[in-house]
């Protein structure tokens, strides 16, 4: 082992599936692939937090609580590691002080080891009670560096950024380039400038949208960052990650040599691109590498959500204006970083700029109040003229938004009353009030049912006429047929899904009339 030894966080079971699959891996898929990650010696696992969260209680009706303690227990040897969205923790509006200690607290004593900690509008008053909650739960803060481009953001406003982070007392920073807009120089760069100005441990977390990752994360490794986040390869690339065992191999045999051991990496891999099969349903066609990101600078993991938006509108051929509008809605916001909550803010509002046709005819509610002050300071200062139109002269907050919170946590214990068997339930409903405590009346009612796997439409005519369980023969092989669904009617492109010999295979049906 040298000092320049890389250290590698595989984020399969959060990131990966968060980017790839709308978040949709279930903990019955993880477990049993959890006793070969815990073997291979990776520094940590991102395996909760983000959108996990509410994916768990939304669709999988799943206790994410649960979900933690079974993880902690299946990876005893190896760090977890969650994405905590600052004062927003796991959802998508700032909590009280005393919320967010809680759940840190909980979080920690449920066995989280590492808390990477960000903000969308690199705000640091807004990350600085998670920071504390997790100092005092005795584990380890990682500062988040939400990393974008624009006019107000340089090597000198990320450095003043880090070393706010190093003040607030975090044990490590994370460079964070959710939208794949690093470059490799650029990586470089910012890696060197860190290490000389602030004396922590940098990570660096990339996705690889625009096909740029692998190249940044060589960059970084020889400008002096240790730690890499990465993908095992078959949940890689695109909108995830670049692939582990690709980097585990480049850096063999050079000083920054990994030491992870390929045969358990291929082990483990080999079990989750089989798993992956299981979630076709949720592959999306917009999760490949995409270099539009550095004309439009809009991240993968918002283009699909976009789609949808339009989709449901009947203006999916609209796309391309969206793309257009999105940086000029960014540009009025004063360029925040788009990540969650401002992608969603930025995008819907440029759907609603297009669509109407006049922008900014209709101006939505997260917008106003990110017009406010209430998710804290844009790095620019925004369009006057905007913000008028959008607020008229009420006053703008110049302080914390979670300044003008009062304690909550009591409140909402009574609300829930005895639906909730523990804070932990307390803390679910607090995130997400409405799906929460739908989640825990299900749960009270003896009736949690997860979405379906795949959509099952026995109805339908060509399901129903032929046999739906046969055998074939093909080449002198035999296979034994189970048609377990087809995906809606009416698409250009149809699934339809099986299990042949009992793994799980899906047919895509061009239609062609
Ligand atoms: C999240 O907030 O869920 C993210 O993954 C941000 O990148
Ligand atoms: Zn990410």
């Amino acid at each position: 082992m040298t000092n320049q030894q890389v250290k590698i966080t595989d984020v399969i079971l959060r990131d990966a599936h968060q980017s790839l699959i709308a978040t949709r891996l279930r903990t019955e898929d993880m477990l049993p692939g959890c006793a070969m990650l815990d073997d291979i010696g990776y520094w940590s696992l991102e395996c909760w937090g983000g959108a996990t969260f509410d994916a768990c209680l939304r669709f999988l009706k799943e206790d994410p609580w649960e979900r933690l303690g079974k993880l902690k227990a299946a990876l005893p040897k190896t760090r977890l590691q969650m994405l905590v969205r600052g004062q927003n923790l796991l959802g998508y509006r700032h909590y009280s002080d005393d919320v967010v200690r809680a759940f840190i607290h909980k979080a920690a004593e449920n066995g989280m080891d590492v808390f990477r900690i960000f903000d969308a509008l690199n705000d640091v008053r807004n990350l600085r009670t998670a920071i504390e909650a997790t100092k005092e739960s005795g584990k380890h803060a990682q500062g988040t560096i939400c990393y974008t481009t624009s006019p107000v953001h340089d090597v000198h406003s990320f450095v003043t950024l880090g070393k706010a982070l190093a003040n607030l007392g975090c044990d490590s920073i994370a460079i964070k380039d959710m939208a794949g807009l690093l470059m490799p120089y650029a990586a470089s760069e910012l890696v060197k400038a860190l290490k000389d100005a602030v004396d922590l441990p940098l990570h660096l977390h990339s996705h690889a949208t625009s096909g740029l990752a692998e190249m940044c994360q060589m960059k970084a490794i020889e400008a002096g960052c240790q730690h890499i986040d990465t993908a095992l390869s078959s949940w890689s690339g695109g909108t995830s990650h670049p692939p582990t065992e690709s980097l585990v191999i480049a850096l063999k045999g050079s000083p920054y040599d990994t030491g992870l051991d390929l045969d358990k990496l291929q082990s483990a891999n080999h079990y989750f691109a089989e798993i992956r099969k299981k979630y076709r349903r949720f592959e999306s066609e917009f999760t490949g590498i995409d270099t539009q990101v550095h004309v439009f600078q809009v991240p993968g993991g918002m283009i699909s959500n976009l789609a949808n938006q339009l989709k449901e509108r009947n203006a999916l051929d609209r796309i391309g204006e969206v793309y257009k509008e999105i940086p000029e809605v960014r540009k009025d916001l004063g360029y925040p970083p788009l990540v969650t909550p401002t992608s969603q803010i930025v995008g819907t509002q440029a759907v609603l700029n297009v669509l109407t046709g006049k922008r900014y005819e209709t101006i939505t509610n997260e917008v106003k109040r990110y017009l406010q002050g209430g998710y804290g300071k844009a790095p620019a200062p925004v369009s006057a003229a905007l913000q008028k139109k959008a607020i008229g002269d009420e006053d703008v907050m110049d302080c914390r938004p979670a300044d003008l919170l009062k304690p909550e946590l009591d409140k909402l214990r009574q609300e829930i009353g005895e639906l909730a068997h523990n804070d932990e339930d307390v803390l679910s409903y607090a995130m997400f009030p409405e799906v929460g405590k739908l989640f825990l009346e299900q749960r009270a009612a003896g009736n949690l049912v997860p979405e379906p796997l795949v959509i099952e439409s026995r109805a339908d005519d060509a399901i129903k006429k032929a046999p739906t369980e046969f055998n074939v023969a093909l080449h002198g092989e035999s296979y034994h047929v189970k048609v377990t669904g087809a995906g809606p009617k009416n698409q250009m492109l149809r699934h339809f899904y099986f299990m042949v010999d009992g793994v799980p295979e899906e047919i895509v049906v061009e239609t062609l009339d």
